[in-house]
């Protein structure tokens, strides 16, 4: 009789708590509620045959989930001793069972994994793209070169999330707009164009991630990994990521902001960025404009990325 009320009252505090959830979602986000529980469905094809593929694995887990459970509880019910069972102990070795347990999932192992390589393949198909950038993850923040269009800039957190962040600032940062997921200058990419990354890093490990995108892959210094993207034609917008390797102090504080526009936008920006470039550098400027003037940490600061193009070849090269 105890056991069944603590059970009734366990069952109602989890509903409780499960009714509770979507309170908890913050409505900034896209997909807020009960869609924060899952991953995004994203706004590339990739990305949508991700979750598709992740969908079909789970139910597929749920299916082998009810009937484990179901026939594991449907036997100790039945063959409870108060019933009058009385275990079985000669049953050592029945090589029937054996076979079918070991049959079964070896098949909807291969049903799984026909679908999964499928799709990694297509992850790692960088050829074919449009575009190519190198990201370069720093502590802390991200460099973007356009390698075939000489843009280069550095990316940061924006001053008024950085503002907000210091101890003691006083500030409210649920009153900073998209606090520690804003950047100075964003990603500017062009819509239905594979984007083609060149992921490295310049100190330790980070990670690009941006979920909307279905791209999240690490950024190792002495490495050049791939990974690629293509927005879709009808979806330009902002897209936020983050780091996602903890590489750090200020890990937290390296968010990634994708600005997808069209392609007539993107040919002006580019335009427009690479001119201001090629002035800064004919000024004589070490840094080119694009790069946000960063009041804290100036040496150290200025003297970290520069060296980000750097260490990609060398270590590699030397360790062979
Ligand atoms: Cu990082």
């Amino acid at each position: 009789m105890m056991i069944r009320y603590k059970l009734a009252r366990f069952a109602a505090a989890a509903a409780a708590a499960a009714l509770t959830l979507p309170a908890w979602a913050d409505e900034s986000y896209p997909g807020s509620g009960w869609g924060q529980l899952n991953m995004p469905r994203g706004v590339t094809d990739i990305s949508r045959r991700i979750y598709d593929l992740h969908m079909t694995i789970f139910w597929v887990c749920v299916v082998i989930g009810i009937v484990v459970f179901g026939v594991m509880i449907w036997s100790i019910v039945t063959f409870r001793k108060s019933k009058g069972a009385v275990a079985d102990v000669t049953l050592v070795h029945n090589t029937r069972v054996e076979v079918v347990w070991t049959v079964i999932p070896v098949i909807i192992l291969i049903a799984m994994a026909v679908p999964a390589a499928r799709v990694l393949v297509e992850i790692e198909d960088t050829t074919r793209s449009g575009l190519t950038i190198k990201v370069t993850g720093f502590q802390w923040g991200w460099q973007y070169d356009y390698l075939d269009q000489g843009v280069l800039y550095y990316s940061r957190l924006d001053r008024a999330s950085d503002a907000a962040r210091q101890l003691m600032s006083g500030i409210d940062v649920t009153t900073v707009p998209h606090y520690l997921l804003a950047v100075d200058h964003p990603l500017v990419v062009p819509v239905d164009t594979k984007v083609r990354l060149l992921i490295t890093g310049a100190d330790v490990i980070h990670s690009w991630w941006v979920s909307d995108f279905g791209v999240k892959k690490d950024a190792i210094p002495g490495f050049i990994n791939e990974a690629w993207f293509k927005v879709d034609a009808d979806k330009p917008g902002i897209y936020r990521g983050q780091c996602a390797e903890l590489c750090g102090r200020d890990h937290g504080f390296m968010p990634i902001v994708v600005n997808a526009v069209s392609k007539a936008d993107f040919d002006t920006w580019l335009k427009n960025t690479a001119a201001e470039e090629k002035q800064a550098s004919a000024a004589g400027q070490a840094t080119p404009v694009a790069a946000p003037p960063d009041p804290r940490a100036a040496p150290a600061a200025t003297a970290a990325p520069p060296s980000a193009a750097a260490p990609a070849a060398a270590p590699a090269g030397a360790s062979g």
